[in-house]
């Protein structure tokens, strides 16, 4: 399969993902989202026993938006690795969908021998600006919700928010995959740094109506990821316009605002800045291993087996 004691490139990732499409047979669905300026496919990775009738809860994650930050794709493989092997009760109450890499030409991109490339955030579309020197759109602002507050209109910008909502065809792949599937119950995207736990808005520092709730969830994981380190690694949480500043056409605020998911995170995993992206490979194990804990208690308590 995979290893978590190193970094691995879309090369690595893709054949991973044949591999749990092959080892998870019938309970594994792979769903081809987009396909990218360099025409790698932005991969959906479903998770489901098709024995077990609906209801179930439905979980959406999402990683690799931001091609720096490597600690995401390498938390979203080890949550498949275990879905398809360690956690197989859990999908008698849950539905699955995974998305190991939603920017797979950002991350290939920042493996890449030019030392510069290894801090690239946004896809590598030609914006056709500057002579095509300024490329790429910042798909964690190109989302259709409040489409524009603290992003930038400017292509050479590490936050631009792109021409027009969905203009890339890594989110207008993705939002349309997840508009078909509707009805979500959980949304979490993984991103680094700064070990915070992030709700709903993202636009406005208004609390949404449910904060109480997204508060309580959260909470669960938090507490567990703590317990799971010894009390090493302490989350934590709140709004994300509050603790990380105004910026809207995000992911997090979409699958809450537009689809309608009630309970929807954006997860910024270790550290708190010490290595930031940099974050050293040994520390790959005990972070999936964590957070990997942390996402299972908080589905175990909406799903209610735990
Ligand atoms: O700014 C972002 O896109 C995220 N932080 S990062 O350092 N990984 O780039 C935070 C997004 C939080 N959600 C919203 N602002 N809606
Ligand atoms: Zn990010």
């Amino acid at each position: 399969a995979l290893d978590w004691n190193s970094y691995h490139d879309m090369n690595d990732i893709e054949s991973f993902i044949n591999w749990v499409n092959v080892t998870g047979g019938d309970f594994v669905q792979v769903i081809p989202a987009a396909v990218t300026e360099e025409g790698r496919q932005v991969l959906v990775v479903h998770v489901s026993d098709p024995t077990v009738p609906e209801p179930k809860k439905k979980i959406w994650i999402e990683g690799g938006i931001h091609a720096r930050e490597w600690i995401s794709p390498a938390v979203t493989t080890y949550i498949l690795y275990q879905l398809v092997t360690e956690w197989r009760d859990m999908l008698q109450v849950t539905d699955w969908y995974i998305v190991p890499v939603a920017n797979p030409d950002g991350y290939q991109y920042t493996f890449s021998d030019n030392n510069r490339a290894r801090m690239w955030r946004k896809n590598r579309r030609n914006n056709h600006a500057r002579n095509g020197r300024c490329k790429g759109v910042d798909l964690n602002r190109n989302w259709n919700l409040k489409w524009g507050v603290g992003a930038s209109s400017d292509p050479c910008s590490e936050t631009y928010k792109g021409p027009v909502p969905f203009s890339e065809p890594e989110t207008d792949g993705l939002q349309k995959v997840m508009t078909s599937i509707g009805d979500m119950d959980l949304f979490i995207t993984f991103h680094s740094f700064g070990q915070t736990i992030l709700y709903p808005w993202g636009w406005t520092n208004n609390a949404p109506a449910n904060a109480k709730q997204l508060n309580h969830l959260a909470k669960k994981f938090a507490d567990k990821v703590k317990d799971t380190s010894g009390g090493k690694i302490d989350y934590k949480i709140g709004g994300s316009g509050p603790l990380y500043g105004l910026a809207s056409g995000a992911t997090d605020d979409w699958a809450y605002g537009r689809l309608g998911v009630p309970f929807s995170y954006t997860i910024e995993l270790p550290d708190e800045g010490r290595h930031g992206f940099l974050l050293p490979e040994n520390r790959i194990s005990s972070t999936v291993i964590e957070t990997a804990a942390g996402v299972q208690c908080m589905v175990s308590y909406l799903a209610n087996f735990g």
